[in-house]
Order: C-alpha cells, then sequence, then structure tokens
C-alpha cells in the first residue's frame, strides 16, 4: 500500500544515517545541509497530511535564513500563512527522529492520531532559498509529498515570505491577492506608486537606496521588483550574488557585528539597508556628518511605521487601537519612547516570530518587530473593513478620506502575513517620502542605549529556563539573584539570558548607558552562565 511504499522510497532514496536527534526549533529544522535530506522526505510527507488534515494548501520553505552557506533548513507554512501549529511540532521532530524501519508505523500513529484519512486531496507549495544544497533537498520534499499522493506546486527560487503570501492567497481563494509572483509584486508595487503619487522626492526625502542583498534571493527579487517599480524607487543593489550567501554582508552580518557590509563603500548620509538570506529581515544604516556608523534596526522600523501610522488613523477620525509587540531584544530607549512620547502599547513575548504574530492578532492594528529587523503590521478583519468603508464615504470629510485611502493603500504594500524585508522596504520609504526626512532625521527620535550580544556555549542549554517573555531566569536557582546584583551595579542597566532555539549555545544580552558599561555587564553576566 502508499505507506509501504513511502517507507521504501524513504528508507532507500533518503535515509536516515546518523543517530543524531534533531529538533523542530523556533524556525523549523536548521543544521548542516548534508544532515538534511531525510529530514526534508519526512518533511514533505508531513506537509501532506498536514493538507489532507487542514483541507488547505501547506508550505514548505527550504532555507536556514542569514546562517552560513553550508548550513539549511526546513519549516512548514500553515493554511493561513503563518509557522507551523505548536502541536505538530513534536510530530515533526517525532517523524524525523524514528529508525529508517519505524517510518511506516510512525506515520500510521499520525494518521491515526489525528484522524486524518490517507488518500485525501494534499496540496504542497514548495519554495527554496539560492544554497547550493537547496535543490536536491526540495526534491526530497517533492518525493516525499508524492510518496503519499499529494500534488506539488514546486515555486523555486522564493523568499520566505514570498511563500507565505502564496499560501495566504490560495487558501483565501485570492482575496489577499494572486498565488503567484506576479501577483505579489504588482499588489505591492501598484500600492506603493500610488502612495508616492507625482513626486518621488520629497523634502530631506530623495528616492535612491542602496541595498545589500546577503548574495541570496532577496538580491535576485529586488531586481524583479524594480521592473514593477519604475522609476518609483532607484534602487543600487550591492552583494547581489556574486560572493557567498551571508558573508560578510546581510542583516545579521551589520545588526551584530554594527558595520557596513564589507564590499559597500558608504557616503555620509547615504541611505542604504540589507535583507538578510531569505529575505525576511531588514535593518537600515548611514554614515553620520562625522562617519562614524548608525544602525537603524528593528525597533527604529517599528517606531517609525507606528509613528506614521498613529497619525494617519487619528487623521482619519477611525476609532482604533494600536498596538506594538516587541521581545526582551527592544533597545531600552525604545520601549520608553513608544511608551512616552508615541503614547502606544507595547506589549513584550518572547522571541520567535509565531509569539509576536499571535500577540499583534489583539490589536486592530498590531505592529510586530524583532530588533533584528524581523516584522510587519497586521490589520484586524474589523479595522480592514472600517478602512475600506471610510476610503469611498462620501459623507465624511474629504481629508479624511483621502487619509482612510492611504491607510488603505499602505495595507496593500504591507505583506501581512509574516515579517518581509521587500514589502517593509517599500513600507519604510514610503513614510520617510510622506514625512520628507533622511535616515538622520528618522534616527534623531530617540537615541539607542548601548548593547552588546553574546552566546555562551553550554554542555546543555536547557539547564537555563526562564520566564516574563525570557526576562527573568527561573532555573538554576539562584541565577536570577545573581543576574540582578549585577544588573545594579549599572547604570542603565539590563540584561537576560536564554537559552538559544537555533543553536546550541546560551545567549546574553546587556544594555547599560555606555558601551564599556554594556560590554562589562553582558560579560559578567556570561561568567554566571558557564
Ligand atoms: C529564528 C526566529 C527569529 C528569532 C531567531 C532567534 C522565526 C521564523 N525565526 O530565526 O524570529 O529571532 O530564531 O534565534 O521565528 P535564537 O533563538 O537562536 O536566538
Ligand atoms: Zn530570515
Amino acid at each position: 500500500d502508499i505507506l509501504n511504499n513511502s517507507q521504501q522510497l524513504g528508507a532507500e532514496k533518503y535515509p536516515r544515517k546518523s543517530e543524531k536527534l534533531i529538533q523542530y526549533g523556533t524556525s523549523g529544522f536548521r543544521t548542516k545541509a548534508e544532515e538534511l535530506a531525510h529530514v526534508m522526505y519526512r518533511m514533505g510527507v508531513l506537509a501532506a497530511f498536514r493538507s489532507m488534515q487542514k483541507n488547505a494548501v501547506i508550505g514548505v520553505m527550504i532555507t536556514a535564513s542569514h546562517n552560513d552557506e553550508p548550513d539549511n533548513g526546513v519549516k512548514l507554512v500553515d493554511p493561513h500563512g503563518e509557522m507551523l501549529e505548536a502541536s505538530w511540532e513534536g510530530i515533526a521532530t517525532k517523524l524525523a527522529n524514528v529508525k529508517n524501519e519505524e517510518l511506516k508505523s510512525t506515520m500510521c500513529d499520525i494518521l491515526e492520531e489525528n484522524k486524518i484519512e490517507l488518500g485525501k486531496n494534499a496540496m504542497v507549495y514548495v519554495g527554496r532559498d539560492t544554497r547550493p544544497s537547496s535543490p536536491y533537498l526540495a526534491q526530497a520534499v517533492i518525493d516525499g509529498v508524492e510518496s503519499v499522493q499529494g500534488c506539488v506546486t514546486d515555486f523555486g527560487i522564493l523568499s520566505t515570505p514570498q511563500l507565505h503570501f502564496f499560501v495566504t492567497c490560495q487558501n483565501t481563494n485570492k482575496a489577499y491577492g494572486e498565488p503567484n509572483e506576479e501577483g505579489y509584486f504588482k499588489k505591492l508595487a501598484s500600492a506603493f506608486k500610488a502612495l508616492r503619487g507625482e513626486s518621488a522626492d520629497n523634502g530631506q526625502y530623495q528616492h535612491s537606496l542602496t541595498l545589500d542583498g546577503a548574495n541570496g534571493v532577496g538580491a535576485l527579487k529586488m531586481k524583479i521588483l524594480q521592473e514593477y517599480l519604475g522609476n518609483s524607487l532607484e534602487v543600487s543593489i550591492f552583494s547581489s550574488g556574486d560572493g557567498k550567501l551571508n558573508y560578510q554582508c546581510g542583516a545579521d552580518y551589520v545588526k551584530v557585528l554594527q558595520k557596513p557590509p564589507h564590499s559597500m563603500q558608504l557616503e555620509v548620509g547615504q541611505r542604504a539597508a540589507s535583507l538578510d538570506g531569505d529575505a525576511d529581515r531588514l535593518v537600515y544604516f548611514y554614515l553620520d556628518t562625522q562617519g562614524k556608523f548608525k544602525l537603524l534596526d528593528g525597533d527604529k522600523i517599528a517606531t517609525l511605521v507606528a509613528g506614521y501610522l498613529k497619525k494617519l488613523v487619528k487623521e482619519s477620525g477611525l476609532n482604533l487601537n494600536m498596538g506594538l509587540v516587541q521581545t526582551a531584544y527592544a533597545n531600552g530607549s525604545s520601549t520608553e519612547y513608544i511608551n512616552n512620547t508615541l503614547g502606544v502599547e507595547v506589549a513584550c513575548v518572547p522571541t520567535g516570530v509565531k509569539y509576536l504574530h499571535h500577540r499583534a492578532l489583539d490589536f486592530d492594528i498590531g505592529v510586530y518587530f524583532e530588533a533584528n529587523g524581523h516584522g510587519t503590521v497586521i490589520f484586524s478583519p474589523t479595522a480592514t473593513d472600517m478602512i475600506k468603508k471610510a476610503a469611498s464615504d462620501e459623507t465624511l470629510p474629504s481629508d479624511q478620506v483621502a487619509t482612510a485611502k492611504r491607510l488603505f493603500l499602505l495595507m496593500d504594500v504591507i505583506n501581512q502575513t509574516v515579517g518581509d524585508a521587500l514589502s517593509d522596504l517599500l513600507l519604510v520609504e514610503t513614510v520617510l517620502h510622506a514625512f520628507g526626512w533622511s535616515l538622520a532625521e528618522w534616527d534623531a527620535a530617540y537615541t539607542d542605549l548601548p548593547n552588546r550580544q553574546m552566546k555562551v556555549s553550554v554542555a546543555d542549554r536547557n539547564v537555563i529556563q526562564t520566564t516574563d517573555a525570557e526576562r527573568r531566569c527561573v532555573e538554576p536557582p539562584g541565577l536570577q539573584t545573581e543576574i540582578d546584583s549585577i544588573v545594579a551595579k549599572f547604570n542603565k542597566g539590563r540584561s537576560f539570558a536564554r537559552p538559544s532555539g537555533t543553536e546550541d549555545v546560551v545567549r546574553v544580552y546587556a544594555e547599560a548607558d555606555t558601551q564599556a558599561n554594556a560590554d562589562q555587564l553582558a560579560h559578567q553576566v556570561a561568567l554566571k552562565i558557564y
């Protein structure tokens, strides 16, 4: 029968070769590419099962994002474009780790426990990043889907957010857009151009941008997007695929090392941005008048966007509540600015897109960003409705209608399914254009507290357990008291330690009044972890 054949194909073509345990983490499975073939095959099977269960298209993305080129990874995208439901993460981990000869019985158990009828239609969308290992691994996924008689649409090279977008479009009967690349680019670009209006420049804002494509899919897709944008935005692309993926470039490199990509020569004031390896993260940067490198990270993007949306909501006269979701990594200055100056509600959740996205759903307009540059804005069905109505309500004053129209167009520029670097870039450019701002003017809103991140290698990262959105440790006993007493010695000090969800390390974050103090604080806390 089907399961026999699937087990046989799996064992022969994509056998599990080592006993090493692999876990479905915050961004799916991620490790060295050569250890992943059997995992990919099995995730193809699982995606088909999930599709049968939900009677909807499921996405499978093959990428290791900002990791080095030899790594790869896989994650599943659920029907509404969201991350795979938590209870299925355990199922995925189980299926990925069973012995070859137990594959069939495990598949059987999954079908039974989840009341899935084998033979129902299954539809899986597959996308992959530009890594050399990705085509082979994508084939393994496809073979897995087809082994249980599921149908595959192989989109080839895609950014992660494009795949989320396609899955959402298909499962909403195209209410969200057309589930293909043309539909995606057209939606974003036409809204962007309409928002821009007659003049591409405004005040201190000029419509030329320097972009670091991380030598990945983002660079390829930006070239296509440019055709749709025409001359509304001029983008010169660096790290466009001539070098190694994420090597000395990309959003993670720029954020962590706080310097421009290696190959980029910046002039004072020049507006530049970096994408990561699968184009779901974005950061901006520039050199100030002293030639000093200045980073505008996810926190800065969140505050810029929230500030603009708040202004539009007020001017439109619509009664919509707004919230901003951050993680413990958000710079203390940003949180203070959102609370005290923007007057927007702030929520803090654990690291990982699924937590941020979920919390953002609680607001009419939910803005969420991780400091690393991943984030988006989501509008509730009610908000969407109200904005749409107001945009064509002839009984309202004309300036309110005009503002509602802008909000309506902004919703189209934004990929609400997940953080999307290309969509976020168009959003940031739109806000800067509307304010007539250079990066220095954007940056002036607040000054980041100096901060430091460190990784600590430990035998077992899970001995550290946290609470309060990862801001406090509950295990091992006594650790938090020690951290508290160290932090108390530093002016504006704040620090936390959390086990990484993607690497076998504990991460330490610290901020304080000066860089030297932030370094010291991180160092002292790290010493307590060893
Ligand atoms: C994953 C997460 C990202 C998070 C990062 C933290 C998703 C899709 N991605 O890449 O949001 O910032 O992990 O990594 O959720 P860490 O746990 O190793 O610090
Ligand atoms: Zn990424």
